[in-house]
């Protein structure tokens, strides 16, 4: 008999594992959408736009937190339905629009280096997901992969996504654990990743481990990341950022809001809210 997974199931897998696979999120008309957005990004760089380890020879290119390209989000969020499924996986009664992050991968690429999102950002919480979507056939062997409930562990020191230490810290040394070396020792770890067709999605919780998702020579991989928080999110303080991080760009040059604009006036332990998140339907 075929197993057929209830939104009760997939709850608690995203609880337990941090990282859950949602085959047809989005429908054609939602991953036209998506495309649309995608291509907004990538026409209206902000600031923080990057080409990461340009020396690989390949494209490794990401962008994030343009505030400009919010309302280009939104008709994908509320035709796919993303901030009701995220208060039924969450439990939350209310659901904000955190930031959008697009990858794009063209040709023989390195692997992403294992991270967690929370590293960068100031915030915890249970009430926290991202919904990464690739516009492209993503085979099994190039998926993004995933260490299955670490989002509980530690929070390591950032990836400082460059050179060819994938461990080498963001932040000083000291001030968070430095990650571990996942890939040196991949069967230590449960992960987990899927194949996935344009139109699925991979929700997973900002503090699960992540990493991988190479492309190979005459591929490409448009990616959006959408993430979402919800009622529990707390701020927390993170170390300054000693190094250039996609964090700590000035976007005002280009009319987006600055990160650090969300964040004024909040203590370590304040729940964490500013009146121009945006607000979703959730029910
Ligand atoms: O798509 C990738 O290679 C990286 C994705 C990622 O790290 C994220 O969405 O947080």
């Amino acid at each position: 008999m075929t197993q057929v997974r209830t939104k009760t199931d997939l709850a608690r897998s995203y609880l337990d594992d941090g990282v859950i696979c949602v085959p047809g999120l989005l429908d054609p008309e939602s991953l036209d959408l998506a495309e649309e957005a995608f291509g907004w990004s990538l026409d209206n760089p902000s600031p923080a736009a990057q080409r990461l380890f340009p020396d690989a020879g390949t494209v490794f290119y990401q962008d994030l937190f343009n505030t400009l390209s919010w309302p280009h989000y939104m008709p994908l969020v509320q035709r796919a339905g993303l901030g009701p499924l995220m208060a039924r996986l969450w439990q939350s009664r209310e659901v904000w629009f955190f930031f959008e992050q697009v990858f794009h991968k063209v040709g023989a690429g390195r692997r992403t280096p294992w991270h967690q999102d929370t590293s960068y950002f100031p915030v915890e919480g249970e009430h926290l997901s991202v919904v990464w979507i690739s516009l492209d056939r993503v085979s099994k062997e190039q998926a993004l992969e995933f260490v299955r409930g670490s989002h509980k562990g530690t929070i390591f020191n950032g990836a400082a996504f460059t050179g060819d230490d994938d461990t080498a810290p963001l932040y000083d040394e000291g001030a968070m654990p430095r990650l571990p070396d996942i890939e040196a020792s991949r069967a230590a770890y449960d992960i987990v990743s899927w194949a996935t067709e344009p139109g699925d999605g991979i929700i997973f919780h900002p503090s699960v481990l992540h990493g991988g998702g190479q492309t190979d020579a005459g591929e490409e991989r448009r990616t959006v990341s959408l993430r979402f928080f919800g009622d529990d999110c707390r701020f927390v303080s993170r170390p300054s950022v000693s190094k250039q991080s996609a964090v700590g760009f000035n976007r005002n040059e280009t009319g987006s809001r600055n990160v650090e604009e969300f964040y004024e006036g909040l203590s370590p332990g304040d729940l964490f809210r500013h009146p121009d998140f945006i607000a979703l339907e959730a029910a």
